[in-house]
């Protein structure tokens, strides 16, 4: 008895939740084929009679209510720069958080040249390890250590600081009225240190062993890693296949962590780039702020889906459309500066499957990549500026909001969907797989007869602060992000 009225309470909630207007009805009539609308509009007086009537009328297909709808629910965070992170309402990031923020209990990896405690960063961060094992490019006086920190400089001829960016678009701390905000406001962000101070290059021996230790496997000489990563974030990448980079990854994935990587900035096709094109792996390409594959970035079908890396001022009207995140220049101290490139949309990817797996914890890397591209904007997908299609872009662009309910409405179906399928209204149904394992089969089989040697990995971000040194002062925005009593950092 108990459980019969409990079921009745919960198939009525809904009901009651519904708002509508009163003495108002929406009629179909029966047989009304070739009419110019077949719904009209009835006014009554009393709704639940009039509805019970007209459903008992031979005449009328059918007849319900005239329900009311709310706008799409919004969170607008109140940081102060807010307002510069166009890529954030492009993604629908604002409509995802009034869905989710985040969870501490999920950690992104970002893989790169370590970073900085940047005070809109540092309380977001857990600890990582330092992978560079070449003392001259480490640039700390010694090989691999503890210390997963930056002593890069914003010099293209050094790291440019490029890790600690890529964490401040993943997890810079949102909504405290400070500087910029992060995509995901709950996740904790592992810095992995394996490009060094020369031009922000590494290793394959260095970087694989990084992704093994990120996704809790065991490095032998490193002590094993407490908080492993559920995703993996790659903003690098280099020429000459890696089969030691395929097998990391596919441990990496074999132990559930998702593993994105930007697609790279030469305008090719990132199928013969490394990590991009390596199988299994999410790859990501840009999209300048007009939502058009930005001229730098790589295609092909390798890559999942596109995501906002920005340009300089693609319009000429002096207006920064880079993305803004967290970083140190000197002599200001702490501040934030526009990058744009690849590397740049990778950590969106990453921060949303991050918020993904706040929702819902079983994702797989399969399913992520199932669904980000089941729910990107293909309408974005490869506009050329002459507004042409072009193939090669993946899924299209990412959005945030569908990618995370998506992943939520997964627990309607429980664990019966495959990793490939996707859950909506309790069924499973196909995601979009199918297009994204074309592309993938394709960079597979050219890997292998691969040469396996090792390549030089270089760091993908535009050096727009430091060659255009005239921009610079427009793109450097120094701001006090303490109080005023003479101790603020600028
Ligand atoms: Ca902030």
């Amino acid at each position: 008895m108990l459980r019969s009225l409990a079921c009745v309470l919960i198939a009525a909630a809904p009901v009651a939740a519904q708002e509508y207007v009163p003495g108002r009805v929406l009629v179909h009539d029966r047989g009304a084929a070739g009419a110019s609308s077949h719904v009209r509009v009835l006014h009554v007086r009393d709704t639940d009679a009039a509805l019970a009537e007209l459903r008992d009328d031979p005449s009328i297909e059918w007849v319900e209510r005239d329900y009311i709808r709310h706008r799409t629910a919004v969170v607008t965070p109140n940081d102060e720069m807010y307002g510069l992170q166009w890529a954030l309402p492009a993604i629908h990031a604002p409509a995802a958080w009034a869905r989710a923020t985040g969870s501490a209990g999920i950690v992104v990896a970002v893989i790169d040249t370590g970073v900085l405690p940047h005070p809109d960063l540092k309380d977001r961060l857990v600890a990582g390890w330092d992978f560079v094992s070449d003392p001259a490019n480490a640039g700390d006086g010694d090989g691999r250590d503890a210390d997963a920190s930056d002593p890069g400089t914003l010099d293209a001829s050094s790291s440019m600081l490029h890790g600690t960016h890529v964490s401040g678009i993943i997890g810079a701390v949102a909504n405290n009225g400070v500087g910029v905000a992060g995509l995901d406001w709950g996740c904790r962000i592992q810095p992995v240190r394996v490009l060094g101070v020369r031009g922000g290059t590494g290793a394959d021996s260095d970087i694989v062993d990084a992704i093994r230790w990120a996704a809790g496997l065991h490095v032998d000489n490193v002590p094993d890693n407490a908080t492993p990563a559920d995703v993996i974030n790659l903003s690098f990448d280099g020429r000459g296949r890696s089969l030691a980079m395929q097998e990391a990854v596919d441990e990496a994935l074999a132990r559930g962590v998702a593993v994105v990587a930007a697609a790279g900035n030469d305008a090719a096709d990132s199928g013969d780039d490394v990590p991009a094109g390596l199988a299994g792996v999410i790859t990501v390409g840009a999209v300048d702020s007009s939502r058009r594959r930005a001229a730098y970035s790589n295609f092909g079908p390798t890559v999942t889906l596109l995501a906002p890396g920005g340009s300089y001022d693609s319009d000429g009207a002096g207006r920064s459309e880079g993305i803004l995140s967290t970083l140190f220049a000197a002599p200001m101290g702490w501040t934030y500066v526009d990058y744009a490139g690849t590397s740049q949309a990778a950590p969106y990817v990453a921060g949303t499957i991050s918020l993904m797996k706040s929702v819902y914890a079983p994702l797989t890397p399969r399913r992520a990549r199932s669904l980000l591209a089941a729910t990107a904007d293909a309408g974005s997908r490869c506009a050329s500026p002459a507004n042409a299609v072009e193939p090669g872009c993946g899924a299209g662009l990412l959005d945030v909001d569908g990618a995370v309910a998506a992943a939520a409405a997964q627990w309607q179906c429980g664990e019966r969907c495959r990793d490939d399928q996707m859950c909506s209204a309790g069924q499973c149904v196909a995601g979009a797989s199918a297009i994204i394992d074309g592309g993938r089969a394709a960079g597979g089989c050219q890997l292998a007869g691969a040469s396996g040697r090792a390549s030089s990995l270089v760091i993908l971000c535009f050096a727009i602060v430091v060659a255009a040194a005239r921009r610079c002062r427009r793109l450097l925005l120094p701001v006090e992000v303490e109080d005023e009593r003479g101790d603020g950092i600028r």
